[in-house]
């Protein structure tokens, strides 16, 4: 999972609110009616100033990334819920979120994400509510992805989610990636799923792109009037290939962010394996 500095994280507080227009601008909605849509629950169904968000900010590993933790306050409150940082960081902060009644708890060390919910024991993870909300922000973006074909660029933790929704989208799916047997191995995981060895030829032959790599993409390999959604970190794209796509659809956070407090406020989990993909369970 690419690690986010403080460079790339330090100016969504003060960004938050162009980029909840800049979303309703190429999406048609703001972050909080497109995370329930990704959702597929109905806004209205939800209050969102009732529930209090705490974010505690974790030392483990290679610690804490200045600005992170008030960045995903950030995009909390952009969604109407209240929220703040603990004081105190790892366990003390969630003792602390505890005594503050907190609905919901965000936390993060190198290797998760989450946002648990104390009252319904339910939790929602970053990779999967990032893959969700970018092959959400595609299909809107292209109006429908069924029998389509969709290049997933990058087979990591967020290109697999990706290509599992995909596939559950009815889209006819196409994996790259600079390590030929991780796209192999999502092949041969995934009936359906074919692996393009050779990545820029895979992406000079596909118009629909869900870029979920950190590395950078040559504008001259991208067709003209290509739809892209890249949650890739950092943003991949040159002047060439702004030019040449149709949109391109990227932040840094705050939509993987936005899926995840919806996801974490209208799913319970029950007996799902922390380790497996968010369920597609969702209440009403
Ligand atoms: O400040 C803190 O509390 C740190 N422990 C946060 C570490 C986040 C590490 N993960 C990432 O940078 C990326 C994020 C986009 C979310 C998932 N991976």
């Amino acid at each position: 999972m690419t690690r986010l500095t403080e460079d790339a994280v330090k100016d969504i507080p003060s960004k938050i609110s162009s980029l909840d227009h800049e979303l309703e601008k190429r999406l048609g909605m703001d972050m909080r009616n497109f995370a329930c849509h990704a959702m597929n629950v109905a806004a209205e169904k939800i209050n969102f100033s009732d529930y209090k968000a705490a974010i505690v900010p974790v030392t483990s590993g290679k610690g804490i990334i200045g600005g992170f933790s008030r960045s995903v306050a950030a995009a909390v409150e952009t969604m109407g819920l209240r929220s703040f940082v603990t004081e105190a960081c790892d366990v003390a902060g969630i003792s602390e979120a505890f005594s503050s009644d907190a609905d919901i708890i965000f936390m993060a060390d190198d290797e998760r994400f989450i946002a648990l919910n104390t009252k319904t024991r339910s939790f929602s993870d970053n990779i999967w509510s990032t893959a969700k909300g970018y092959v959400t922000a595609l299909r809107i973006a292209e109006k429908g992805l069924e029998g389509k074909k969709v290049l997933v660029i990058g087979a990591g933790r967020v290109g697999t989610e990706a290509v599992k929704i995909l596939m559950k989208e009815g889209a006819a799916v196409e994996v790259t990636d600079i390590l030929p047997h991780k796209a192999k191995a999502l092949e041969s995981g995934f009936a359906g799923v074919k692996a393009i060895p050779n990545v820029e030829q895979a992406i000079k032959d596909n118009r629909l792109i869900l870029n979920a790599s950190p590395g950078l993409i040559s504008g001259k390999l991208i067709r003209e009037g290509a739809v892209i959604s890249s949650p890739g970190v950092p943003y991949a794209f040159d002047d060439e290939g702004e030019k040449r796509a149709k949109v391109i659809i990227h932040d840094v956070l705050s939509l993987g962010v936005a899926v995840m407090t919806v996801a974490s406020i209208s799913l319970s989990l029950f007996n799902v394996p922390a380790t497996e993909v968010i369920a597609e369970k969702v209440i009403p």
